[in-house]
């Protein structure tokens, strides 16, 4: 027998689901933020979560809860908005699930069941972050993070990280290819496939590290090309956009959303790290790379794009925002879709037209104190002759 408290839970999830989405009046002139998350725990189907048999479970308890949604690739298709997202059981195994969307902002819901991914590496153990990529030869194509315990170390927290490939045509049928081998770098997280050909070539944003937390020697976002993609090997990786010492960049970065084509060069929207008394610090940055080179940084304004504000502050990896999704709609709005804190999904909106002006036209970073207040004095010295004959 339905257990009577699943109507009521039902009708709350309902409420949530359905509750419009509003812009904030946060301004920054750069990106529109919005008041509520577009994806939480909550929206998880509650048969995903509960037995609803009143007579096995009694008490109507969570039985297989779920802790955090985060972390989404984004695509748009036929006409609708989609999610993957990084769904993490209270277990905290992750698994991916398609979300569904009229418009991108709100009304977010999860088809039916999660995502099973072909079980093709008996050593994984976890899979996030997928990247999803629309890529010229007519696939779309999943990157994601596939992580197994090191097995050559008795401490059980040492893991491996390495990039699986899945494609799909309708983001139901999934076929999963080999892992990406990197073979000068034995670890990979944040993989992400450049939607076009590179030189007859596919190509692959990269993180090379030499540690499963600390990058060691990788000097940031790296990219490399292969043939195959079936059976994909990089060998040589290239630093596209480097981290820096006393930058938003300085403990690692990772690329982000698949880059965003503009007339004037590749969009890319990635994260970067710092380290601070309060643990690890992820913020969102923006940097744009040639369009033939796509691995050729082009500009790279100053500083962070978005960083974790108010209760985005707070979750269970708290001071975190993380994107590995956007959306450009056919009028050149951007929905750029990000994480607080491992622990919800949000949206903010810009335009095509908005994050070109940003990349081109805010300043670098001129990575000292003395500099940046020259830069700083400059403008305010700009502004006041302005001021003055207004
Ligand atoms: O906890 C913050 C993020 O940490 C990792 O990112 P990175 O590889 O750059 O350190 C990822 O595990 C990511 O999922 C997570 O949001």
């Amino acid at each position: 027998m339905l257990h009577p408290r699943y109507e009521v839970e039902k009708n709350r999830q309902e409420q949530l689901i359905g509750r419009r989405n509003e812009k904030t009046d946060w301004y920054n002139g750069i990106l529109d933020r919005y008041k509520y998350p577009v994806l939480t725990r909550d929206h998880v189907p509650l048969t995903w979560r509960y037995d609803v048999n009143w007579n096995t479970n009694p008490y109507f308890m969570e039985r297989l809860g779920i802790n955090a949604v985060m972390n989404a690739g984004a695509i748009e298709l036929n006409g609708m908005y989609y999610l993957i997202a990084r769904v993490e059981g209270n277990d905290r195994k992750s698994f991916f699930a398609v979300a569904e969307s009229k418009n991108g902002i709100d009304g977010f819901r999860f088809l039916e069941e999660p995502v099973t991914l072909p079980d093709t590496c008996p050593e994984e153990t976890n899979v996030y972050d997928m990247r999803l990529t629309k890529h010229e030869d007519g696939w779309i194509y999943g990157v994601f993070c596939s992580e197994s315990h090191d097995s050559t170390s008795s401490d059980l927290s040492r893991a491996v990280a390495q990039a699986g490939i899945v494609r799909t045509k309708d983001l139901k049928t999934w076929e999963r290819l080999d892992n990406l081998k990197t073979l000068r770098s034995p670890q990979q997280r944040n993989v992400m496939l450049h939607p076009e050909f590179v030189e007859g070539c596919y190509g692959f944003y990269t993180r090379p590290m030499d540690d499963f937390i600390e990058t060691g020697s990788g000097g940031g976002i790296g990219f490399g090309l292969c043939k195959d993609i079936c059976h994909g090997v990089i060998d040589e990786e290239i630093i596209t956009s480097r981290r820096r010492y006393h930058t938003i960049t300085e403990a690692k970065n990772g690329a982000g959303a698949v880059p965003i084509k503009t007339p004037a060069g590749w969009i890319h929207i990635a994260h970067g790290v710092r380290n601070t008394a309060a643990g690890l610090r992820y913020v969102l940055y923006a940097f744009a790379t040639d369009l033939k080179e796509p691995s050729k940084v082009i500009a790279e304004p100053s500083g962070l794009l978005l960083g974790p504000r108010g209760e985005e502050r707070v979750g269970d990896v708290s001071n975190v925002v993380f994107t590995n999704g956007a959306i450009v709609r056919e009028n050149g709005e951007v929905y750029l879709y990000y994480a607080s804190s491992d622990t919800r999904i949000h949206v903010a909106v810009t335009t095509v037209e908005k994050l070109m002006d940003y990349v081109f036209s805010t300043p670098l970073d001129p990575l000292r104190s003395a500099d940046c207040v020259r830069q700083r004095i400059a403008l305010i010295h700009k502004n006041k002759e302005l001021i003055r004959y207004e």
